[in-house]
């Protein structure tokens, strides 16, 4: 296993160094590459490369790969499918941004963001208006027996008073169950929501899911505070200083059991954000803690992605792996780390259903990406409605025309 992830980390690197390379000629690159690279008559064969002594730019980043790579990690998403019950599509109500789905009392739970009304956006009076989808909500929750048809059970976390962190919405939500106790973290905005807002982390604990949720009095993580904007307009792009990959928002969390301590995976967001050659500039970090409640500390390492959007992270044969969609230059891919900080590429797939709550009572030990089999997600039925649907994967180990067996 080691062999391999130390494979994908040179990949992963030529694929960089081949797209960004300005400092030295065409030619010396061509002739430092070659020099090391070796090539064996079964790689030749297994790439189809024509001759080693002429090799294109493709085929070299093909030889980094690693010669034992299988593809128990790629799969394909079904398209979402509808629920039934309460969590139908409800004209004129936001419910979005599933958290996992645990099973208790023979039911299965999940914890979801919910609004009603129209999304106004930023034009207009953004005090008593709503200005996102995710904006002016509390947190829900609903159960069901088969994972299809669910009941709304009710309000979980509720937005705090006028002058809490948490005054404006709670939302994009997770559940951690750990030691009979849960623990719900979710996104808080305070008042006013503008362009320039900065979110932080909220968690609430409970001795049952059904509640009662008490809500931590401080956040629990805050974007870093080392970004400088420019001038005074309210307009996210204009910058002095970017600050760290997280000056700006601290999104999805999602806090993972791992080693005797708490991982505290998000997304983060940075002040001045830009389009790459991957798209939005998002990534993810992790904060640790010893005790569920905190205090999480921001890893040194952050960011860990360099791609992705929404957190979707699971335990996985001593590691931990993550699902990264949406954004940057290795969106579409599923990636592994030995110690839930250094990620590798492990399958690069088509596409994957987007805020994805996951199936936590699957044996996720069975196989990669076993906890993929079912789970949920959301659609835009459009900017002001959303829904929560399901979603299913398999595993795609061969391809064949109809009727060939
Ligand atoms: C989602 C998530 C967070 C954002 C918004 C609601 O895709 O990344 O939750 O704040 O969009």
């Amino acid at each position: 296993m080691k062999k391999r992830f130390k494979v994908l980390n040179v990949l992963a690197l030529a694929v960089l160094l081949s797209a960004c390379n300005t400092s030295t000629t065409t030619k010396d690159n061509e002739k430092m590459a070659e020099k090391s690279i070796e090539i064996s008559d079964q790689q030749m064969d297994k790439l189809g490369i024509t001759n080693k002594e002429y090799l294109s730019a493709a085929s070299k980043r093909a030889l980094q790969w690693p010669t034992d790579l299988g593809n128990e990690w790629f799969i394909e998403f079904s398209g979402p499918q509808p629920l039934k019950g309460d969590l139908a599509h409800e004209p004129g109500v936001v419910r979005r941004d599933p958290s996992a789905i645990i099973k208790e009392n023979d039911k299965y739970y999940v914890w979801y963001s919910k609004s009603t009304g129209k999304t106004d956006g930023f034009g207009g009076d953004i005090e008593n208006e709503k200005v996102f989808p995710w904006d002016r909500c509390d947190i829900w929750y609903a159960t069901s027996e088969d994972g299809i048809t669910w009941k709304e059970e009710g309000l979980a976390v509720p937005r705090g008073e006028k002058g809490a962190y948490d005054d404006r919405s709670v939302f994009t939500v997770e559940i951690m169950n750990w030691e009979d106790k849960y623990y719900l973290c979710y996104q808080a905005v305070k008042s006013p929501y503008n362009v320039r807002v900065k979110n932080t982390v909220g968690l609430a604990w409970a001795d049952s899911p059904d509640g009662p949720w008490t809500k931590s009095e401080e956040p629990i993580l805050r974007p870093a505070d080392n970004g400088v904007w420019k001038g005074e307009e309210q307009n996210r792009f204009m910058v002095e200083k970017k600050g760290d990959f997280d000056s700006h928002k601290v999104h999805d969390p999602c806090i993972l059991p791992y080693k005797g301590k708490f991982y505290l995976y998000y997304k983060g967001e940075q002040m001045g954000e830009e389009i790459t050659f991957g798209g939005r500039q998002i990534r993810h970090g992790v904060a640790i803690a010893d005790n569920p409640k905190g205090p999480y500390v921001k890893s040194p390492y952050n960011p860990i992605s360099n791609s992705g959007h929404e957190i979707c992270v699971w335990p996985y044969n001593g590691g931990i792996a993550s699902l990264i969609t949406t954004d940057g230059p290795e969106k579409n891919t599923i990636q592994w780390s030995p110690d839930g900080i250094n990620f590798e590429i492990m399958s690069s797939i088509k596409g994957a259903s987007h805020a994805i709550g996951l199936n936590r009572t699957a044996d996720n030990e069975k196989e990669p990406t076993e906890i993929l089999r079912w789970g949920l997600t959301h659609i835009y039925n459009n900017y002001d409605e959303q829904s929560i649907m399901r979603f299913t994967s398999k595993r795609r180990t061969t391809h064949k025309a109809k009727g060939v067996k």
